[in-house]
């Protein structure tokens, strides 16, 4: 029921509604992943649907959004751990042209609760933006996401910067975002492509340990 009303109200972009579900949710100590899974996503993903079919437009899109950021910092604390020693640092964010945030924030929260230190440079991210993190903040991880055909191409731009500053081989590269694919993460010579935020931090172990 809580999570109906949650549903509704992300899609209505009612932020007090979805922000009284949420902590209701988690006062009844419904699982946090639940509520993301099955709740959260199914709510952007119709909010999506609805814009491709012409019943949404860009103010609605954008008020679902807000409302949606109210439910996940509600959520973080469940889904981020704190007090361990950092695996790495990774430098998240997404692409060039791209202002969308939503799933940039959920690979944030899903890398700090697996133990990463995540420098947040937030949307529209130049390539030069991801290599100053790498050359003076310390970042031994890219991390990049778009929602968009078009800017997807500037992740290849971040890659190429690194490997003009003969930094390729020193930096792990990961994509993701809805329109991503396997073969474009390849074409790109990323060197992950996850399909979720939980893939994030799960593929960034498997590579550190190899
Ligand atoms: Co835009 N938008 N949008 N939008 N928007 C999409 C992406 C779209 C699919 C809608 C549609 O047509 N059905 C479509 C893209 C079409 C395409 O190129 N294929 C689209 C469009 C066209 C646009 C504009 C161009 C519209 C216009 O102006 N005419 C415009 C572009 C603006 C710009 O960026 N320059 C635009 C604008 C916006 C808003 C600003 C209104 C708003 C964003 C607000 C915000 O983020 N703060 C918005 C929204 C909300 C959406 C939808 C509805 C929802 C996106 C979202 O947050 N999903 C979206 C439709 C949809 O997705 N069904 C749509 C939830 C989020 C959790 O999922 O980000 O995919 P996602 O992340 C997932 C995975 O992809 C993965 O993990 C997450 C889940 O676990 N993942 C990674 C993502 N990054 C990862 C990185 C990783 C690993 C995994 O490793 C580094």
């Amino acid at each position: 029921m809580t999570l109906n009303i949650l549903y509704s109200g992300i899609i209505d972009g009612d932020q007090s509604l979805v922000d009284d579900a949420i902590k209701k949710a988690l006062g009844q100590s419904t699982d946090p992943e639940k509520i993301l899974r099955e709740c959260l996503l199914p709510a952007m993903q119709e909010v999506g649907d609805r814009f491709e079919k012409g019943e949404f437009y860009i103010p609605e899109m954008m008020i679902a959004a807000r409302a949606m950021q109210v439910a996940l910092d509600e959520l973080k604390p469940f889904l981020v751990s704190s007090g361990v020693t950092p695996i790495a640092r990774v430098a998240l964010g997404t692409v060039k042209g791209d202002l969308h945030s939503i799933g940039k924030n959920l690979v944030g929260m899903m890398l700090e609760g697996s133990g990463f230190e995540v420098l947040d440079l937030g949307v529209d991210v130049s390539p030069e933006r991801f290599l100053e993190a790498v050359q003076e903040e310390g970042a031994s991880i890219i991390a990049m996401s778009a929602l968009l055909t078009t800017t997807m191409q500037r992740m290849r731009d971040a890659i190429d910067a690194l490997i003009a500053s003969g930094l390729r081989d020193d930096v792990t590269v990961i994509v993701g975002g809805a329109p991503l694919t396997q073969e474009f993460a390849d074409m790109i010579s990323a060197d992950a492509f996850g399909t979720d935020a939980a893939a994030a931090p799960r593929l960034l172990k498997e590579l550190l340990e190899e």
